[in-house]
């Protein structure tokens, strides 16, 4: 049974979210949401699985941290956060994957500016990413996006990984499986996965340094305080600033939501394994998520 928010969506807050691609929903998640999202969040921290990477320092990133905690499972299938994002999609959605940003105390990382899209073999407009955390975030460490990047109809590829001609052999089989329709990362990365493996697919474009010409670019950033939900456009440029020092840790659970037209595609540069149990269908590019029901079940649809 999904819980409901504390409040319902304003159409100005929908509208924000279509129009700059991101919008911070003030006070809409209840304080238990909360309390069951942090025992998710430091029981992920405690049992690192095959998919928990550092990529930089400290910075620590878990893909499908749902899938090594109980409490951050429930926090997906009963919060309100399912129906936050159907409300604005205004259709069915189903719970694609999550990841927890886990930032120790002391001097905090950044995360650097990326676009998620290329992380993923899937592709579409109706995708939607919940960022949450149970701590007060300060602006200054807390999330940003270029306004409107969403709809700048550009794919561009990651920043990890390697380029193909720095691994020839790894190169061939990944080629190889794209021509098969297979993909470029196994299943078996569920059990043991790094950033480091993925290939940087240079045949798209490299995403801008916003990083150092941040003047040049429309900035959208907020306070974040427990109970808020940013919501923003699966296809935005986002990062977070780091470098203030904090006495707590700076924690954060983000999941990826999916609408009517979001498709499997084969990837190149895929970073980030398939969800685990979609490998035996073997699924073409162009098959619509909702072809795999029991995998993307409906999390939420409108009555
Ligand atoms: O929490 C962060 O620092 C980064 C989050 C992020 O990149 C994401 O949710 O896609």
């Amino acid at each position: 049974m999904i819980d409901s928010p504390l409040r319902a969506i304003a159409p100005s807050e929908i509208a924000s979210l279509y129009r700059d691609g991101a919008v911070l929903l003030k006070n809409v998640l209840p304080q238990r949401w909360l309390n069951i999202l942090e025992e998710g969040l430091e029981q992920a921290n405690r049992q690192p699985g095959g998919m928990s990477s550092n990529v930089d320092g400290p910075l620590r990133i878990d893909q499908f941290p749902s899938s090594q905690s109980p409490a951050l499972a429930r926090f997906v299938a009963e919060s309100p956060i399912a129906e936050l994002v159907g409300r604005v999609l205004d259709s069915p959605v189903r719970f694609y994957m999550d990841q927890m940003f886990y930032k120790p105390a002391g001097e905090i990382e950044p995360t650097p500016w990326h676009q998620d899209t290329c992380y993923y073999n899937i592709e579409g407009q109706d995708l939607v990413r919940a960022w949450v955390s149970p701590d007060p975030v300060p602006r200054e460490i807390s999330m940003e996006v270029v306004r409107g990047s969403h709809r700048w109809n550009v794919t561009y590829h990651s920043w990890v990984g390697r380029p193909l001609e720095e691994d020839p052999e790894g190169a061939e089989r990944a080629i190889k499986a794209m021509a098969a329709g297979e993909p470029v990362i196994g299943v078996e990365a569920h059990k043991t996965w790094s950033y480091a493996n993925a290939f940087r697919d240079k045949s798209m474009p490299a995403a801008p340094d916003i990083a150092t010409y941040k003047d040049s670019f429309d900035i959208l950033g907020w306070d974040f305080e427990p109970g808020d939900v940013l919501l923003f456009h699966g296809h935005i440029l986002h990062g977070a600033e780091g470098g203030c020092h904090s006495t707590q840790p700076r924690r954060a659970h983000a999941s990826m939501w999916a609408g009517n037209d979001i498709r499997y595609m084969h990837r190149l540069g895929q970073v980030v394994p398939d969800p685990e149990g979609l490998y035996r269908y073997k699924p073409r590019s162009g098959d619509l998520l909702a072809s795999f029901p029991d995998i993307f079940p409906i999390v939420w649809q409108p009555r």
